[in-house]
């Protein structure tokens, strides 16, 4: 998978890729970021990229030809599944997003700032939008990066386990059950009996209870939809 990020923060994202499980698939050729600076795209010699709003109002605007111009640049070389914008009036970011764009091979991150992008970006650039919650950042950087970590860590081979991103919280409407290691007492505070009983069916089976137990607690929401409920 390659994913391209725009942004006029490209610093925003030195490091993203250095560490962990994003490092692991980047040196496994799994996954590749190329982040591109919107300067290098800008219209004149003031690099300029944003500009007041027609109309007034508070707050600049991210200029259409330097983002026409980068993804035009970009759509030259390959063709992209999605073209997303980063932005809080997308559709919430979810796993079953990111288990769907994890199909992709290419994708093209737009990351927003200051007011946000000539309307005519989103009416015939971009093909999808998505927001990682309901809340304001400063600019889409940070979603785009959350966005990329939660999809490259299910391209098959990433993970050590392959099939651990499938027992994620979410992956079933679920949230996962508790884990522990040793020492199976700590003072005096016990690890459940049953994880130390080498009972294989038993463990399965009241790691299901906890799953739905603590889902029922924490996040009724996930259990309307999972048939699960009661
Ligand atoms: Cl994608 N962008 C910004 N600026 N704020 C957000 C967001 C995105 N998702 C949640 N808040």
């Amino acid at each position: 998978m390659r994913i391209d990020i725009i942004t006029c923060v490209p610093a925003m994202f030195s490091g993203l890729m250095d560490q962990s499980i994003l490092k692991r698939a980047d040196d496994k050729g799994l996954a590749q970021i190329h982040v591109h600076n919107l300067r290098d795209y800008a219209i004149n010699k003031q690099n300029q990229i944003d500009d007041y709003a027609f109309g007034g109002g508070a707050g600049m605007v991210l200029m259409i030809e330097p983002i026409d111009k980068c993804i035009t640049q970009l759509r030259s070389e390959r063709s992209y599944d999605e073209v997303i914008y980063m932005s809080p009036d997308g559709e919430l970011l979810s796993q079953g997003i990111s288990n769907e764009l994890s199909l992709s091979k290419n994708l093209i991150l737009l990351c927003g700032h200051y007011k946000g992008v000539d309307e005519r970006v989103r009416e015939h650039l971009v093909t999808r939008e998505v927001s990682i919650g309901d809340y304001v950042l400063t600019g889409g950087e940070l979603a785009a990066a959350v966005l990329a970590d939660s999809v490259i860590r299910l391209l098959p081979g990433v993970m050590n386990d392959e099939t651990s991103a499938l027992t994620d919280s979410f992956q079933d409407d679920l949230i996962a059950p508790p884990v522990y290691t040793r020492p199976a007492e700590y003072k005096e505070w016990k690890v459940p009996e049953v994880l130390t009983s080498g009972h294989q069916a038993k463990i399965e089976e009241w790691r299901f209870d906890q799953q739905v137990a603590r889902t029922k607690a924490k996040r009724p929401d996930l259990l309307r939809d999972s048939g699960l409920k009661d």
